[in-house]
């Protein structure tokens, strides 16, 4: 029903794109999520998951083949009725749902690139989906003197057609926890993205002393996800149908549905601990729609260490919210009893209307229980504050490429004020006694508010130098 050129293309370094200029050796595997250690990579020089050290960089190399694909085809024999089944190669399981997907080498999420400062990525993608068009987008990475791998189609490059491979091939020069995803139209949403970890030097990082554990399989992408390929339910959501929104959500790039029978037994994502270790979790939210996310962690605190990439000083909490491209990291304490607990992703404003959420497991080393036996506890909704929901309505992403801003002020419109006089306003005030304001790339501005940002334009196209 489907060829495996896929594999054909991946052993033939001939037909490989690099195979040429011997890049092909330094082939990265496409399941780097599921390594459970850092040091596997130590003495491979090839290999770019490792235990980074200052000053040594790798070259990184992956070949992305984007196909239109489908969910529990034939790939995954019995699968979910076997179990075992759903683990096959190239098996996407999704929700449960079967619908059509893109995907990047028959993965969801695509093949996560995990790496350390300065290496060299390199990723060939080839378009083998017909009749469309795509870019790729690494999503908060600089891009310093390079901008022209920034993947914005006809903005930083032309698309990549039908039938054709484009090389991008820049620098990791800031490190922090990102993802790749196209940057085409919705082929975002119906499955091309993945996850992007720049690791730093222990040494370098002024968070290292809060956890034991940074591995690459506690790497969380977080997707929302609908029935059907997204372009089927644009354009654009209706001011006033509250049932528009998405359907569901991928953590890991698994979950269950309300629709299917078959869907309730689709395997969850399971992220494993030891008790008595501290663990580093990089949450990415790889959301397209407007409607932010809560994730809560069951029976457990986080700690937040960073946010979009940059260390900040840490704050304990119990959730965290996240907007369309946001990305936290958070230390988790494994401190509770030998057993398995919820983390749970929860939609927020229209979603939260819809009761979209869903599932994973964080398993401890030693329980006998996949999932855990309790229901998972019903949150109650956030009150609707200014910041993240100020008027029931849509907040807005707003996201910089290239740069990290640092958030200094963010409000609502007073009744009565426009747009004009709240500049104003805020003209006449001194912003400068700001202390350690958050350094971010991505923000939810609220419904009828504004936020102030502050960054050095220091990142000049190429036309500039
Ligand atoms: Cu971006």
């Amino acid at each position: 029903m489907f060829s495996l050129d896929v594999n054909i293309q991946l052993n033939m370094t001939s037909h490989v794109p690099g195979g040429s200029d011997n890049l092909g050796r330094y082939l990265q595997p496409d399941d780097v999520d599921s390594y459970d250690s850092l040091t596997l990579g130590d003495d491979d020089i090839t290999s770019c998951v490792r235990d980074c050290v200052a000053g040594e960089a790798r070259v990184c190399y992956y070949h992305f083949v984007f196909e239109e694909y489908q969910v529990l085809n034939t790939a995954c024999g019995n699968c979910p009725d076997n179990i075992t089944d759903c683990f096959l190669p190239h098996c996407v399981t999704a929700n449960g749902y079967p619908r059509a997907i893109l995907t990047a080498n028959r993965q969801i999420p695509g093949p996560g690139i995990q790496v350390c400062l300065r290496d060299r990525i390199v990723v060939d993608v080839t378009n083998a989906m017909p009749d469309r068009e795509t870019t790729v987008h690494w999503h908060g990475i600089f891009m310093r003197g390079q901008p022209y791998m920034d993947g914005v189609p006809y903005v930083t490059q032309c698309s990549i057609l039908e039938g054709q491979t484009f090389r991008y091939d820049f620098y990791a020069n800031n490190a922090g926890t990102f993802l790749w995803h196209s940057h085409d139209g919705f082929q975002k949403m119906d499955g091309l993205a993945g996850n992007l970890v720049v690791r730093l030097a222990k040494s370098l990082d002024p968070n290292s002393h809060l956890y034991d554990y940074d591995l690459p399989s506690h790497v969380i992408l977080i997707v929302d996800w609908y029935y059907m390929q997204f372009g089927n339910d644009v354009p654009g959501f209706q001011a006033h149908d509250r049932t528009q929104g998405a359907d569901s959500f991928l953590i890991g790039g698994r979950g269950r549905n309300k629709k299917s029978s078959k869907g309730k037994k689709s395997p969850l994502s399971v992220y494993r601990v030891s008790r008595g270790k501290r663990y580093r979790f990089r949450i990415i939210g790889g959301l397209c729609s407007e409607f932010p996310i809560r994730i809560k962690f069951e029976g457990h605190k986080m700690l937040l260490i960073a946010t979009d990439g940059n260390p900040v000083k840490p704050l304990m909490v119990d959730t965290v919210v996240l907007e369309a491209g946001m990305r936290v990291d958070v230390v988790l304490d494994a401190s509770q009893l030998v057993s398995s607990y919820w983390i749970r992703v929860q939609g927020l404003a229209h979603c939260a209307f819809l009761d979209v959420q869903q599932l994973a497991v964080l398993q401890y080393e030693g329980t006998t229980e996949a999932e855990p036996s309790t229901l998972p506890i019903k949150l109650p909704y956030l009150p609707q504050n200014k910041v993240f929901i100020p008027h029931g309505n849509h907040n807005h992403p707003f996201h910089l490429h290239g740069y990290s801003f640092a958030l200094i002020e963010m409000g609502v419109l007073k009744n009565g004020s426009t747009m004009e006089s709240v500049v104003e306003e805020l003209k006449t005030r001194n912003f400068s006694q700001s202390k350690f304001p958050p350094l971010l790339d991505t923000i939810g501005i609220p419904n009828q508010g504004y936020a102030v940002i502050r960054f050095k334009a220091d990142n000049p196209g190429k036309c500039q130098e």
